[in-house]
């Protein structure tokens, strides 16, 4: 079976749908194939915080409403470190920035509502998708579902499908160039229908490792403990759990912990990867299928969103008067914005874990740059300005 549409976008994941929701916005007829289910990628338990940019484009793509009023506005994030904790004053540093702590589930549930409404094209659990022709004129996508073969021609190709997805390994070899740095760690995260121990995130650099009290509302919390790699999330009772988090607390912090059932365990990996460039012909890559960050800043799901946002703006251009200025900046754009992301990234999980083979004299580097860091207003200027988000 055929079917045409304007630009085919490969995965339904919050770059993917976000991308969508704004095309179908401006007029412009999409495609998603996904190839899990509906329920299986609103199972993932993922990104906690949003940036105010991502906000911004969740408004404007007509999601903004339980956004707003399921989710949590902070004006202050928390570092810990030698028992005591330190708060960055994000609103005061940025003048008046913040961030938006709402579940990555939440924006993924908003957005697949709001792209259910328009009736546009979306095919869950599409098998063997791929892309094709991207180097000439007349791009498509074939794949398979309920034993049928499908195409779908179109005029642009949104890679949208993840780190392990199929459009970055299409990408020619000879013109795709990778950076990447695997972490010697983990993050084991938590889930459970508890309080939050504090009103504000709170990362913690403790001589046992790195620990992070995050929240999803005001009754369930997230929280996360850098773990060995060779950790199984299956050794790990909820009760190993929670003496673990609260051993990297400062005390007063550890007794307002409330401890209860996993809702979710997980073990995720921990890397820096960026693909460059993020366009060939017309195949575009965006979000995690073009780059990767440690959690540690939050900034994995708001690259999507900034990607989004480019990809948007130059194909809402090309197809209004036909000018191809922004789909000719577009790579260039997204990785400037990107790799600053990057390297805030990679700062932050640097001064945060701890790294044994660093020894004693990366320790107090460590402590050095935490005991700077909490002194110097410019050093927390730096830290607030990249955690609440580099502008577009
Ligand atoms: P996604 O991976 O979310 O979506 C890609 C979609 O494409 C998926 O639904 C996938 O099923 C689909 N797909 C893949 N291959 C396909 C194919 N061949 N055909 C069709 N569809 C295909 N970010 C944070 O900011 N904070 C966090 O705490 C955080 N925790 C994370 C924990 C884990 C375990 C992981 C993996 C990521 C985490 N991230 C976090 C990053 C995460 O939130 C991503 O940045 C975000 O999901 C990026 O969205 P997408 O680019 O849409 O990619
Ligand atoms: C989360 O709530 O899942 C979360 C928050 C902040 C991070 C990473 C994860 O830096």
């Amino acid at each position: 079976m055929s079917k045409r549409v304007q630009v085919g976008i490969i995965g339904a994941g919050p770059a993917g749908l976000l991308l969508g929701q704004l095309l179908h916005k401006a007029g412009i007829e999409t495609a998603i194939l996904e190839r899990r289910s509906r329920d299986y990628v609103l199972g993932r338990i993922r990104a906690g915080v949003l940036e105010q940019g991502a906000v911004g484009l969740l408004e404007k793509a007509g999601c903004g409403g339980r956004l707003h009023s399921e989710g949590l506005v902070h004006d202050g994030v928390n570092l810990a470190f030698d028992g005591e904790l330190h708060r960055i004053d994000l609103k005061d540093l940025t003048g008046g920035d913040s961030v938006t702590v709402y579940g990555q589930t939440e924006v993924t549930h908003d957005l697949m509502d709001a792209r259910a409404q328009t009736g546009a094209e979306t095919v869950y659990e599409a098998e063997n998708v791929r892309p094709h022709a991207f180097d000439g004129e007349s791009p498509y996508l074939t794949y398979d579902k309920d034993g049928q073969s499908h195409r779908i021609d179109c005029d642009f190709i949104a890679g949208c499908d993840g780190y392990h997805g199929v459009s970055r390994q299409c990408a020619p070899p000879d013109l795709l160039q990778v950076y990447e740095r695997i972490y010697p760690f983990g993050w084991l995260g938590l889930l459970a229908d508890v309080p939050p121990a504090n009103d504000e995130l709170v990362y913690a650099n403790s001589a046992r490792g790195f620990a992070l009290c995050s929240m999803r509302s005001l009754e369930r919390s997230r929280y996360y403990i850098q773990c060995d790699l060779s950790d199984r999330v299956e050794a790990w009772s909820d009760e190993a759990f929670w003496d673990e988090l609260r051993r990297r607390l400062p005390e007063d912090l550890a007794d307002s912990v409330t401890t209860g059932p996993s809702i979710e365990k997980s073990i995720a990996p921990l890397r820096s990867f960026v693909a460059e460039p993020l366009r060939f012909g017309r195949l575009f890559l965006c979000g995690d299928a073009a780059h990767i960050v440690p959690p540690t800043g939050a900034k994995g799901l708001n690259l999507a969103a900034s990607d989004v946002h480019y990809l948007h703006e130059a194909l809402v251009a090309y197809y209004g008067d036909g000018t191809q200025a922004g789909l000719d900046s577009y790579s260039a754009a997204a990785l400037a914005r990107v790799w600053k992301a990057e390297r805030f990234s990679w700062w932050f999980t640097t001064m945060m874990h701890l790294f044994p083979d660093d020894g004693p004299f990366g320790q107090k580097i460590q402590e050095a740059e935490l005991d700077y860091l909490v002194g110097s207003r410019a050093a927390s200027t730096s830290l607030a300005e990249n955690y609440v988000g580099l502008p577009y």
